[in-house]
């Protein structure tokens, strides 16, 4: 029995490759994704720790990973079943697929074609696994045809992905067109620039791709504890939005690391959609319901007071916020960690009292909102040729809402002196810095440290993101 289930698993597997393309390929052609549904469901389910290794491991490749990790669980799913007697093999693809589909159509972020992908999935392991191929070439055949219904289905999900993003980019423009100002900073290979493109800003979410949602029909919606129900198109809201500049920085952004950007935002404030709203006094927590079925909430005084200044962003760097940025709206706080500062896709601004539970809280991240700590990064460290020693070092440096007062480097962990800094877009904004040392021949540990103008110093103990953001200091070598 065991000899024979082992001569079964190639076969099986090469079923369970035939068996996902057959599922993908019908999800895709109803504008859906079975992998990324899997996906999501493994971002959804998976223990803390395993979410942060991930991120962790796989750093901006972490939807890739995903995807792949999905693609081979399943092969190794389809192995797995072969080996159960016979009998047991069609109750257990088919409990695969009620359970997938099942599990896609539930909550806010509910997919048919992932329903009808796992459905389709489940039939054809059922009829393939009975006799899984026993022959090379049949086995051949099925891994094959499942490799090409795959690339079939991301061909399907790229072009609708690209439609949708055309239909955004025709919007036009979103924002004031006032020129961004010079720094002082001036440019350097390798200096980031002052504003982040939006191609160039890092994207974090629990999603394999950006939700599609169609513009026409979209409507923000305030409702829950309100006294006034709400609603508003996107060309409501870009009459009362303004331009603001500010850094959003993933709560995942270690020292040195990518996870951040700086933008010129376009949005409408909170206070003013509060105001019209007018919240019940039961009303404690301002809930930012998203179409992927995720929610953030904020404490809703500070935002209401406007002591928190935040914003329904609907425009980035003088455009529609592109797809993967949560287009066509998201709520952002300057100051707090992209995590804990409001849902990008935003379907409903829900006022709430504090029975509300959001995403990442049943996951043992803190309920309380978590504030970007000051960081500064070094994004150049380079010596002259000439055997000087005259080398530049210079990088970007945060500490939102209140700005950056000053930036330090010190050298093989010698005096901190501070650098110039670049003249400041606006204090929720990063600021550039940079500055020439005098090195002798060798080798030599550069670290950076910011500070805060509410006199808060950068954190040098290395500590890992979770469960209340990173500390540690940005440390690069330089031979001069
Ligand atoms: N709807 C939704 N909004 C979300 C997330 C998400 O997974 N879903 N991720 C949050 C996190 S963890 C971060 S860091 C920021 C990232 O925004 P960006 O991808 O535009 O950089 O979005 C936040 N908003
Ligand atoms: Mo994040």
């Amino acid at each position: 029995m065991a000899d024979n289930g082992k001569r079964r698993l190639p076969g099986a597997a090469a079923v369970g490759l035939g068996a996902l393309g057959a599922g993908e390929v019908i999800a895709a052609a109803r504008g859906g994704s079975l992998l990324d549904g899997i996906g999501r469901l493994a971002a959804d389910y998976a223990p803390v720790q395993v979410v942060e290794t991930m991120v962790e491991r796989a750093g901006r490749y972490d939807k890739e990973m995903t995807r792949l990790g999905v693609g081979l669980a399943s092969v190794a799913a389809s192995a797995g079943m072969s080996l159960l007697p016979e009998r047991l093999r069609t109750p257990a693809a088919l409990a695969f697929g009620a359970g997938t589909a099942a599990m896609a159509l539930r909550g806010a972020n509910r997919s048919v074609p992932g329903a009808l992908g796992a459905v389709t999935t489940a039939a054809v392991l059922r009829a393939g696994l009975r006799r899984p191929p026993a022959g090379i070439s049949r086995q051949l055949l099925w891994a094959a045809t499942g490799t090409g219904l795959l690339a079939t289905a991301e061909t399907l999900v790229r072009r609708a992905d690209q439609r949708h993003r055309d239909r955004v980019r025709r919007i036009g423009s979103m924002g004031a067109h006032v020129p961004v100002p010079e720094d002082g900073i001036g440019t350097e290979p390798g200096l980031t620039p002052l504003i982040t493109t939006a191609g160039k800003f890092y994207v974090a979410d629990v999603n394999s791709r950006p939700p599609r949602i169609d513009p026409a029909q979209w409507r923000l919606s305030i409702g829950g504890r309100v006294a006034h129900r709400l609603r508003f198109s996107l060309a409501d809201l870009a009459e009362q939005a303004i331009e603001f500049d500010a850094v959003m920085v993933c709560v995942h952004n270690t020292a040195g690391s990518g996870r951040c950007g700086n933008a010129r935002w376009f949005g409408v404030p909170l206070t003013a959609l509060l105001e019209h709203a007018a919240p019940d006094t039961g009303a404690t927590r301002l809930v930012t319901r998203a179409a992927d079925g995720y929610t953030i909430s904020l404490p809703l005084e500070p935002l209401r007071t406007g002591e928190w200044p935040g914003y329904l962003v609907i425009g980035m760097n003088g455009e529609p916020l592109p797809p993967e940025h949560g287009f066509p709206a998201r709520v952002f706080v300057p100051g707090i960690y992209g995590q804990y500062t409001g849902s990008k896709w935003i379907t409903e601004l829900e006022l709430a009292d504090d029975s509300h539970v959001d995403y990442w809280w049943k996951r043992g991240w803190p309920a309380e909102t978590l504030w970007v700590r000051p960081q500064a990064r070094i994004d150049v460290a380079s010596c002259a040729n000439s055997g000087s020693g005259k080398c530049t070092v210079a990088g970007v440096a945060w500490a939102p809402p209140h700005g950056v007062s000053g930036v330090e480097i010190r050298v093989d962990g010698g005096e901190w002196t501070s650098v110039e800094l670049g003249s400041e877009l606006a204090p929720a904004a990063w600021r550039r810095w940079r500055t020439l040392v005098d090195l002798p021949p060798g080798d030599h540990t550069i670290e950076a440290r910011a500070t805060s103008r509410s006199g808060e110093v950068q954190d040098a103990d290395d500590r890992p993101p979770y469960p209340i953001g990173p500390g540690g200091l940005h440390a690069v070598t330089v031979t001069a």
